[in-house]
């Protein structure tokens, strides 16, 4: 293809108006021809970023009027299937941000509407797999040069959370992402899940009990701990520690300007996703956009990532009450091979 790709994002929010900006001024090959944004004011903002975009009220518009060739779906996870479904149907690409849908059952019903078609047209938004950290780090798994990995630890922390943030979102929200990005790290899938629940933190919002200690055992053995924390007050930190046979290997450290100061010594931290991730969110989209360019569609988790990821979600919020939860095991359409 020679001409760009004319992608329609659906959703202005925070991702969305997010993404419009990436797509205009550093994705190359595509450019943004409609955004799809019920509210008219988000809608005018973010067309600021998008020059020559149309505004349509629902996707299926935007698809009558013939003003897209791909979607970019970046409403939250409940408003998915309605723009899944169309979309699908028109037989367009989508790359769409986590989750897939809010449930397994929703997200087996978007895996059947996908197979209708010749091969698979969606990619997850999991940018963790895109992140060049991430990246180096399941390189030295699967080299086998610091021998058997055994352990994952990490860390996933947010400065605060606002009032709408429920204590579900810790899981489908937020441990969403170790969910997808660990099994493709170590190359094994979720078997159970178990939600630990320390000291709560008084600066967390009154009805969330959090920061949590979520424990994951993999199919392979490997044992992983997650500190999931959204009130942590100073920065966005997102960290994994590998404990493996010869040594241990570490990711998402503070970097950058070092500074000696008034007896101090510090290190600026990340204090959003938006930044920590930013290069990951930019090699993502353009790796979309190559692979929907060249006809190959999708170039990272596809659909049935998403619903491993929703099966995992589920045993997650079931865990918050309590119990070592079985993820249900399933087995991979030979469609998503
Ligand atoms: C948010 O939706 C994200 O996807 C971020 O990556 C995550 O760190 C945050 O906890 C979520 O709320």
């Amino acid at each position: 293809m020679t001409t760009d790709i004319r992608i329609g994002v659906v959703g202005a929010g925070l991702m969305g108006a997010d993404h419009i900006a990436r797509i205009t001024h550093r994705i190359s090959g595509a450019v943004v021809s409609a955004i799809v944004e019920p509210d008219a004011g988000r809608a005018a903002a973010a067309a600021a970023n998008a020059p020559g975009a149309a505004t349509f009220a629902s996707v299926e518009e935007a698809i009558d009027a013939d003003a897209l060739d791909a979607v970019l779906i970046a409403t939250p996870g409940q408003f998915h299937k309605p723009v899944l479904i169309p979309a699908l149907a028109a037989g367009l690409p989508i790359l769409c941000e986590k989750p897939l849908t809010p449930d397994s059952a929703t997200s087996r019903e978007i895996l059947e509407a996908e197979q209708r078609l010749d091969r698979p047209h969606i990619q997850l938004g999991f940018m963790r797999r895109f992140d060049a950290q991430y990246i180096e780090l399941r390189e030295l798994i699967a080299s086998g040069d610091a021998g058997e990995v055994l352990m994952i630890r990490g860390v996933h922390r947010n400065p605060s959370v606002p009032d709408s943030y429920t204590q579900k979102m810790l899981i489908n929200d937020s441990v969403v992402h170790e969910f997808d990005v660990v099994p493709w790290l170590v190359g094994s899938p979720v078997k159970t899940v178990e939600v630990k629940h320390p000291r709560r933190n008084p600066l967390s919002p009154e009805h969330l009990r959090e920061p949590i200690l979520v424990l994951m055992e993999l199919e392979n053995g490997v044992l992983v701990d997650v500190e999931m924390n959204v009130s942590v007050q100073f920065g966005y930190q997102v960290g994994t520690e590998a404990v493996f046979s010869k040594g241990i290997a570490r990711i998402g450290q503070p970097s950058g300007l070092q500074r000696w100061d008034e007896g101090r010594f510090s290190i600026k931290e990340h204090e959003s996703f938006a930044t920590r991730f930013a290069d990951a969110y930019d090699r993502q989209i353009q790796r979309w956009v190559d692979a929907v360019r060249d006809g190959r569609l999708v170039d990272g988790p596809n659909a049935w990532d998403g619903y491993l990821v929703a099966l995992a979600c589920e045993a997650g919020v079931k865990a918050l009450d309590g119990g070592i939860i079985d993820v249900e095991r399933a087995e991979r359409p030979a469609f998503y091979a």
